[in-house]
Formats: C-alpha cells, sequence, structure tokens
C-alpha cells in the first residue's frame, strides 16, 4: 500500500466542538495510525481574518495543539506545529496569490458566509484566506488533505492553483495535486439548534455545539435541549433528507459508533427522541469525555505543549524551506 502525504490544519478560534473532532481530528488520528506521513498544523495565520485578542489567541494556540494530542495525535509519529513560526507559508501565499486569479476568489461561498451581509468591511485575509490554505497544503507536497464538507472547495481552489502553476512554468509535478480525504456518509456536523447551520466555533450560542472541553452533565444538558420535531422516530433513510435536525443528531451517534444508518434506525425502531437522545449522550460523553478530561491536564503543562510545538516547527521548517527556495528560483529570483 502506498503511504500518503498527510497535511491539514485547524484554526485556534477557540473551542473546538464534535464538529471539528467528526469531520477533521478523528480521521487525522486514524490516518496517523495507518503509518501515513502526517503533518497537522494550528492555522493561526488563519485565525486572524477576523479580529482576535492577542492574549486569547495565545490560549488557543496551545489549546489547539493539546486538543490535537488529547484526540490520539502523537508527536512522536506526526508533526505538530503552528503556521505563524514557519516564514514559508506567508510567503508562498504571496507567491500563489500572483498565480490564483481573482475570478477563482469570488466564487468561495465560505467567504460570502462568513463576510455576511457587509462584505466591504471584511478583511482582505478573509478573501484570500483560500490561497494561504493551498500554501499550506502545496508546500509539503500533500498528496491527501483530511477536512470536513465545508472545506471542499477550498481545497478545489488549491488544486487549480497547482495545475495553474505546473502549467505556466512548464513544471509538471513542482506541486502535487492534492486530494480531499471527506468522509462520505457524514461530512458536516450541523448546530444542535439548527439543522441548516453547520457547528462553529463563533456561533453565539454555546448549546449549539458540544465542545470538546465540555463535561457529562454539559453534554446531556446539550444533548436534551437540542432540536428535534413532532414526528416520530423515522424508520427509513430516505425520510431523513427533509428532517435536517433528526438527520444530524443520527449522523453523530452512526459516525461515533461506526453503526450503519439503517441499523441504527432500525435499533430505536418504535422508541420516542427522548430514549434516543438518552443513548446518544452515553456515546457523546463515551467519546467526549476522555478527550475533555486530557485537554485539561495538559492545560496545566503549557511547557510541554510549547515544546511539542517548538519541535514540530523546527521539523516543519526544515521540510518547507528547500521547496519554498526552490518555488522562488521558478519565479526568477
Ligand atoms: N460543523 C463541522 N462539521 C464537520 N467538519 C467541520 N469542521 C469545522 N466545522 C465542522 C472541520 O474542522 C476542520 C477545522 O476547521 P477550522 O476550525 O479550521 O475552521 P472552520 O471550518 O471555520 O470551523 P468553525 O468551527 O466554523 O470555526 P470558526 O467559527 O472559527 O470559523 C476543517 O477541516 C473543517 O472542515
Amino acid at each position: 500500500m502506498t503511504l500518503k502525504k498527510i497535511f491539514s490544519g485547524v484554526q485556534p478560534t477557540g473551542n473546538l466542538h464534535l464538529g471539528n473532532y467528526i469531520g477533521a481530528i478523528k480521521n487525522f488520528v486514524e490516518l496517523q495510525n495507518e503509518n501515513n506521513e502526517c503533518i497537522f498544523c494550528v492555522v493561526d495565520l488563519h485565525a486572524i481574518t477576523v479580529k482576535q485578542d492577542p492574549k486569547d489567541l495565545k490560549k488557543n494556540i496551545r489549546e489547539t495543539a493539546a486538543t490535537f494530542i488529547a484526540c490520539g495525535i502523537d508527536p512522536s509519529k506526526s508533526i505538530i506545529f503552528n503556521q505563524s513560526s514557519v516564514p514559508a507559508h506567508s510567503e508562498t501565499s504571496w507567491l500563489l496569490s500572483c498565480i490564483a486569479r481573482i475570478g477563482w476568489l469570488s466564487r468561495m461561498t465560505q467567504f460570502k458566509e462568513k463576510a455576511g451581509k457587509d462584505k466591504e468591511k471584511a478583511s482582505v485575509g478573509l478573501y484570500v484566506y483560500p490561497i494561504l490554505m493551498a500554501a499550506d497544503i502545496l508546500l509539503y507536497d500533500a498528496t491527501h488533505v483530511p477536512v470536513g464538507e465545508d472545506q471542499k472547495q477550498h481545497l478545489e481552489l488549491a488544486r487549480d492553483i497547482s495545475k495553474k502553476f505546473n502549467n505556466d512554468f512548464n513544471a509538471p509535478n513542482f506541486f502535487k495535486i492534492p486530494e480531499p480525504l471527506i468522509h462520505k456518509s457524514f461530512a458536516r456536523v450541523m448546530s444542535l439548534k439548527d439543522g441548516e447551520k453547520k457547528m462553529s466555533k463563533s456561533e453565539t450560542s454555546d448549546l449549539s455545539r458540544i465542545n470538546l472541553t465540555d463535561d457529562a452533565e454539559t453534554i446531556i444538558n446539550k444533548i436534551k435541549k437540542a432540536k428535534t420535531d413532532i414526528d416520530p422516530f423515522p424508520n427509513d433513510v430516505n425520510n431523513l433528507n427533509t428532517r435536517p435536525e433528526i438527520k444530524n443528531l443520527i449522523g453523530i451517534y452512526s459516525s461515533l459508533t461506526d453503526m450503519k444508518i439503517d441499523l441504527l434506525l432500525n435499533k430505536f425502531n418504535g422508541k420516542n427522541f427522548s430514549f434516543f437522545k438518552e443513548k446518544l449522550s452515553e456515546v457523546v460523553v463515551e467519546k467526549i469525555s476522555p478527550i475533555s478530561n486530557e485537554i485539561k491536564r495538559l492545560g496545566k503543562d503549557p511547557g510541554y505543549i510549547d515544546q511539542v510545538l517548538s519541535e514540530g516547527s523546527k521539523k516543519a521548517n526544515e521540510l518547507s524551506s528547500k521547496k519554498v527556495r526552490d518555488l522562488k528560483e521558478k519565479f526568477g529570483f
């Protein structure tokens, strides 16, 4: 089996949640454990595309790294580092912004969602964010990028940039064409309060998400309050598309237990939602509590986290500096 070269990142923008876990970090751990070459980045340069309090940012960088480790990423197998400690990311981002086309960026739906109604007031960084993401990935010759479904479009842009550069500079294979690794069955965890909106760190209501630092009581309470509807528990997969909140809760159960949806529908056939929510809480608590405890334990040892990040940065700098040198040479510098 050919091993993959994996790169992915998570923004240190606050409490990581079940969406980050199911959509991304759970897959990071599986890929690492299959012995692929893995680089996991705390993408702090991406975080500042919206205003951050510097003190919170510092704390969140450590906490995101601690969450990686608490979820099972092993610093002796995978490289863990923060983006701002490797200058090649910013440098490559500029070079690639001269390859990417404005028309490509203007189609990015995440910018439209995050900038909201007043696009004029959004930072330029938020607009060009996908170019920095392309730089992150292409710098390390990553072949595969595990992301949640919301990042698929950005990854397609990274592929377009890679192809255009290779073509413009007559340098076939200079950049790899990275493949997305997105879970097919359940790749987007939705808010517990609104099945049409994705679960997100920046959503104001804490009841909309399950944080990876939540304790058992908080998780049980949030699931109890999660929105459902008045219809009975579904017995047909085809009914789920018109019931987004139910589809989401069932998706979470299925994803954390690896139980196929049709088996799950069978298992809970005829039961009411309060019974299902009780069982779902048990599954979520069993998965999240050890992670939450480990994040808290690591939080008391910032020296260890700083050491992991510093060793990871050293390796990432070594890997990326040659690529950026070769890239500049291609441009004629
Ligand atoms: N709800 C989600 N379902 C599945 N995957 C998700 N991811 C994020 N939310 C969900 C995946 O987690 C990885 C890291 O995401 P990120 O934190 O870097 O950025 P984001 O997608 O912008 O996440 P948030 O929670 O919405 O952050 P804020 O609120 O700060 O913007 C990515 O692989 C993403 O797909």
